[in-house]
């Protein structure tokens, strides 16, 4: 006769309870998303917390906060958390420290906190005891957080670039028209991408040609509540009547083509990331420097023909050195076709030609 196991609780419920409070929190903000919740070591949630932005309590604060309010007593229980729990003072005291203080004795965590003051509260956790599980669902925890991780650890605010194309790749007819070559259900979308963004970045031909607002609206024309900061990369002079000049969180103009010093600025001041607009020889810049993370391009389905492309000189001449890419996302809007894609992880190894 065997004796049955004890049941083997593998947290992914309990992840994903704190992946849903992490998503209440700030997406555009100078701190990640951040959720937990409390469990008993029959796998029931007590309490439930999550990170409302920058000077507000952490997630694990504010969960055991409400344990507090119900009376129930930490010691015992399991905090299950969607980022490592952090091991510096900073605006609030370190969390590594708080749980082990309250008696919680184990933590289950899923991405790692990449921060260089911040992180290590794994170790501190395990150097007092605490049982911890990371890595858990990692790829959806990222996921949750992807700008705030790759400007914590890469220094730069996370990039995106976004283009709307034809299906035969071109962003306009040879005579400069291009509204529209993408459904009103695409450009909705593209406001709402603004609108999770801490900037939207633009080349002064784009700012000069377009004069556009780069402002995040609603189908009803409406400012969403997060407004990116506006900001025009080049040398020449934006008119004091452009319409970037009325944008509610200010534009930056950086009369400069080094894109790597504009992130660095922008870093310098709490921006997280950007949504490059274009145009062409502006996202030229980005790729051939290394620096975008996300490429957005929605293609209607229409031909257009003629020379007008989304890109041109990236410095690639021959196919062997060709930026690969991931798709990452692929969906149908509108009757248009949205690809989200990211540099390869590894791409691939073409045969050397004879
Ligand atoms: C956690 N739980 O809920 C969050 C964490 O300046 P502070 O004190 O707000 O610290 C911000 C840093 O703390 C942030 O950069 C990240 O490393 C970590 N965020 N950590 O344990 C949380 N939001
Ligand atoms: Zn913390």
């Amino acid at each position: 006769m065997t004796t049955a196991a004890p049941p083997t609780i593998i947290w992914f419920d309990q992840m994903r309870q704190a992946f849903a409070l992490a998503k209440k929190g700030p997406l555009v903000n100078e701190n990640p998303r951040v959720g937990c919740v409390l469990v008993t070591e029959d796998g029931v949630t007590v309490a439930e917390g999550f990170h409302r932005g920058a000077g507000h309590d952490h997630a694990e604060v504010d969960a055991l906060t409400k344990l507090r309010a119900k009376g129930i007593s930490a010691a015992g229980l399991t905090a299950v958390v969607s980022l490592e729990p952090c091991r510096h003072q900073g605006r609030t005291p370190p969390c590594a420290k708080t749980l082990v203080e309250a008696g919680i004795s184990r933590v289950v965590y899923s991405v790692s906190d990449p921060g260089t003051e911040s992180s290590s509260g794994a170790t501190f956790l395990l150097e007092n005891g605490v049982e911890v599980i990371g890595g858990v669902l990692a790829d959806e925890g990222l996921d949750i957080i992807r700008h705030w991780h790759t400007a914590t650890s890469l220094g730069r605010p996370f990039v995106t670039v976004k283009w709307a194309q034809s299906l035969d790749g071109r962003i306009a007819a040879d005579d400069g028209t291009s509204q529209w070559i993408t459904s009103p259900e695409s450009r909705a979308l593209v406001h709402v991408d603004r609108s999770q963004h801490g900037a939207i970045v633009v080349g002064t031909s784009t700012a000069l040609i377009d004069d556009p607002s780069l402002t995040a609206r609603t189908e009803t024309g409406d400012l969403y509540p997060h407004q990116p900061h506006a900001v025009v990369i080049g040398i020449r002079d934006i008119p004091d009547t452009a319409q970037l000049h009325l944008h509610p969180a200010g534009v930056s103009h950086f009369r400069t083509h080094n894109v790597a010093d504009v992130l660095a600025d922008l870093s310098r001041r709490g921006i997280r990331s950007c949504y490059v607009e274009g145009g062409a020889t502006l996202i030229g810049a980005f790729v051939r420097a290394g620096l975008v993370d996300e490429y957005h391009v929605t293609m209607g389905p229409m031909l257009v023909g003629g020379q007008k492309v989304a890109i041109t000189e990236i410095g690639v001449s021959t196919l062997g050195d060709a930026r690969h890419l991931d798709i990452a996302d692929l969906f149908i809007i509108g009757g248009d076709i949205r690809v989200v894609a990211r540099p390869a992880h590894h791409p691939p190894q073409l045969p050397k030609e004879a």
